[in-house]
């Protein structure tokens, strides 16, 4: 049986992965911080499967990384785990950096001295482009070769591991790259970010438990949203290669927020502009502005599509947050 490691298993994305992996017959060691409250909500179908086990661990905490290493000395080792929201980076610059680069240094190095067959999955992201893009046939959009200059602390870390990556890949020969991925969300999204605080909001109004306006920041700026199911498909293809590398993963369509603000209303007929005010502290210091993701070498190398379109991500978020609230 194939081992793989995940960190961040508590997260959307390690929720599907988990899913994914099990699907193919995995044996899946999940990595969960110590918490004082229970937050395997989104794993906790997972629990009883045999195949599947929690481990305590912490990206910073590099004698944990040579632990589940040297105990599992797994084939695949996805890691998921971050800081992960944008906004919090500008707040906790420190603890981000800890957690988003000196964390995968920690498993990078582990990988190295341990176990140097394990092939080792990292969640880039599009945030690392920050203003940069490319005009393709009258396009703007990201690509691999789109140079990087990240508008974030979040961002900077992540461009740091992305990094590092690469050397360990072309200095010591490891098994290791990064999906590059666009923003992806889904019913099991963080609530604060924008898509679910949105669509979380509308369940709440439908369910007449919506407390005040919904309070939101930039809706100008424009994402490539695609769904998190799809993307962790991507995730797997990435490492059952024959050469390791990092790939662009995106839907190739932009919206704006208010775009994604109106489709979501309207979806549950409801008008934004009677429940939604702008508060001027949920703005960034610094803003990325465009995203769009040409992700061309993922569909011809790793033969990826997305498969849910934007109009079926919103839906499907707001139907699961009406339904729940
Ligand atoms: P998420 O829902 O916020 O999950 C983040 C996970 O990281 C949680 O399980 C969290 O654990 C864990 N974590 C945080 N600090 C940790 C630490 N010190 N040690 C170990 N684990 C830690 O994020 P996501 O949306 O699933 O994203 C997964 C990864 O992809 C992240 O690295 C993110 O930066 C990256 N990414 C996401 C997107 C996107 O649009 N979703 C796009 C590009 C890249 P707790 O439950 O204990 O907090
Ligand atoms: O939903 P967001 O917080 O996502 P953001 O900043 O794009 O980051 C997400 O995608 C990245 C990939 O590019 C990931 F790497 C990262 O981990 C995360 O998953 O914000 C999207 C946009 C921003 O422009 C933000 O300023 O929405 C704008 N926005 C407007 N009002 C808001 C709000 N964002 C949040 N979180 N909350 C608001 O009230």
């Amino acid at each position: 049986m194939t081992i793989a490691l995940i960190t961040g298993v508590t997260g959307q994305d390690g929720s599907y992965l988990s899913e994914l992996l099990l699907s193919k017959d995995y044996t899946v060691i999940g990595l969960h911080r110590r918490s004082s409250t229970n937050n395997l909500c989104r794993i906790k179908h997972l629990l009883d499967n045999p195949n599947f086990r929690l481990e305590e661990f912490d990206l910073t905490d590099p004698s944990g990384c040579n632990r589940v290493i040297n105990q599992y000395g797994p084939q695949e080792f996805y890691n998921l785990g971050a800081q992960s929201h944008v906004g919090t980076s500008f707040r906790q610059p420190t603890s981000t950096f800890e957690i988003n680069a000196v964390g995968v240094i920690n498993v990078l190095e582990s990988i190295r001295n341990y176990s140097p067959k394990t092939r080792f999955y990292q969640a880039g992201t599009s945030e690392m482009f920050g203003r940069n893009y490319v005009v393709k046939n009258g396009n703007q959009c990201q690509d691999e070769d789109t140079p990087m200059l990240p508008q974030s602390p979040y961002g900077v870390a992540k461009l740091a591991s992305h990094h590092m990556v690469q050397i360990y890949r072309s200095a010591y020969g490891i098994f290791a790259g990064s999906g590059i991925l666009f923003n992806h969300e889904s019913p099991r999204r963080g609530e604060n970010f924008v898509t679910r605080k949105i669509t979380k909001y509308i369940g709440q109004l439908v369910r007449g438990k919506a407390v005040g306006k919904l309070q939101l920041g930039n809706l100008d700026s424009h994402r490539d949203w695609g769904h998190a199911e799809d993307y962790v498909r991507a995730m797997w293809l990435m490492m059952q290669q024959d050469v390791p590398d990092d790939y662009v993963v995106a839907t190739g369509t932009t919206h704006s927020v208010q775009e994604f603000l109106d489709a979501a209303f309207s979806s549950a007929n409801l008008d934004p502009k009677e429940h939604v005010s702008i508060d001027p502290d949920l703005f960034r210091p610094a803003e990325v502005e465009y995203l769009k993701g040409d992700a061309t070498k993922a569909k011809t190398i790793l033969g990826w599509n997305n498969n849910i379109s934007f109009n079926q991500l919103v839906l499907d978020m707001v139907e699961s947050d009406i339904s729940n609230a």
